[in-house]
């Protein structure tokens, strides 16, 4: 078995840079014109944008601890990792943090926090979050691991040292089987989806699953995925029917989907985005255009186009604005070498 090959590694970890830094400008904004998108990014073709300075913010801060635990401890180790989010926190609190996590960082940083799951199960009551930061950082898991089950497993846990509701962890075991399965090469898109919804079933019908789902729709994951089967036989979704439908908020499955969907749906052109732009530049372009979570969505596209299309189609002017982007070489390279490693021992 030979591995993918090293610019899908180096294309998922600059992906997800360009998504936060791009992306970063609109977050928020309910109505983003496509306009807007396309001018920003030509502002970076015509370097009117200096070099690193889109600022990177909490979705990239997370994923290069991720990375840089996976590639020092060669493996996942839960304690490792739980400390570099919580120094990393310390260090610039200002990367946009979502409100509730913060509260996780706090009771890690107390030198007598022993359990490093305790604080993300005491969050809303009880219930955990449902936010998309477990999401958000998850691409380095599925760059590290070429068995899918240990793919899922590590997906999990890394999910649950902030995100204890399965609709926070589901969400980042999709997102994390979204970019294994886009690292391997050539796809179809309904063999694609039929792999993702054939997981997720077995995901979502679990007790805990389906218990905190009842606040509110019965598989939220599932029922996404097979919505978006449908809009990718139409040509005519607009932007509403999917902002409506999949969603564009915090929440992992108001999110997760939507990235999935602007990777699947832009392997096709659009007669909306000029004919030069590529499946990747497409794929960020239009992800920010739902508006909403725009950094969060896009940083999820980002990564898993990155991952299928290669760095050889991200625009240099792109990454070069971006805030530490020297660094997306070396962590794809890093991580390669530990996946290369792990299908060698298997
Ligand atoms: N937080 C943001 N953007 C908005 C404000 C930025 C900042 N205040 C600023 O202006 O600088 N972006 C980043 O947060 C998202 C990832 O969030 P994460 O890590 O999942 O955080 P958290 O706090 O766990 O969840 C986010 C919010 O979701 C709601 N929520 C989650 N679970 C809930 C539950 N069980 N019950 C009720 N509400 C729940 C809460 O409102 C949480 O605060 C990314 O977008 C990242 O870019
Ligand atoms: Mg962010
Ligand atoms: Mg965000």
């Amino acid at each position: 078995l030979s591995p993918p090959a090293l610019c899908r590694f180096h294309g998922a970890m600059a992906g997800a840079l360009l998504g936060d830094c791009i992306g970063g400008e609109f977050e928020g904004k309910e109505l983003v014109r496509l306009q807007d998108v396309i001018g920003a990014v030509r502002a970076l073709e015509e370097h009117r944008q200096e070099e690193g300075s889109l600022m990177y913010s909490d979705d990239t801060a997370m994923t290069r601890c991720v990375a840089q635990s996976l590639i020092i401890k060669q493996d996942f180790d839960e304690i490792d990792m739980a400390k570099r989010f919580a120094e990393e926190y310390k260090e610039q609190p200002d990367r946009g943090y979502g409100n509730g996590v913060i509260r996780v960082f706090k009771k890690l940083l107390n030198p007598n926090c022993n359990d490093v799951f305790k604080p993300a199960r005491e969050q809303f009551k009880g219930k955990g979050s449902y936010g998309n930061g477990g999401a958000m950082r998850i691409a380095p898991i599925a760059l590290a691991y070429p068995d899918v089950q240990d793919v899922k497993k590590f997906a999990k846990k890394n999910a649950e040292v902030t995100h204890a509701s399965s609709l926070g962890y589901n969400g980042a075991i999709l997102q994390a089987l979204a970019v294994h399965h886009a690292l391997q090469g050539e796809l179809q898109k309904d063999n694609y989806l039929d792999y993702l919804i054939g997981e997720m079933q077995l995901l979502e019908n679990d007790e805990k699953s389906l218990s905190d789902a009842r606040d509110f729709q019965e598989f939220p994951y599932c029922s996404r995925l097979k919505k978006m089967k449908a809009f990718l036989t139409r040509r005519d979704v607009s932007k509403e029917e999917v902002v409506n439908e999949l969603g564009n908020g915090i929440a992992a499955f108001e999110s997760v989907p939507t990235a999935i969907y602007s990777f699947l749906r832009c392997m096709d052109p659009d007669p909306e985005i000029p004919e030069n732009y590529n499946g990747l530049e497409r794929t960020i372009i239009y992800s920010i255009s739902l508006g909403g979570d725009t950094d969060t969505i896009a940083t999820m596209a980002g990564a898993i186009a990155g991952a299928y299309y290669g760095k050889d189609n991200i625009p240099h002017s792109w990454w070069k604005s971006c805030e530490a982007y020297k660094d997306t070489d070396y962590f794809g390279e890093k991580l390669r070498d530990l996946y290369c490693s792990h299908l060698m021992s298997s």
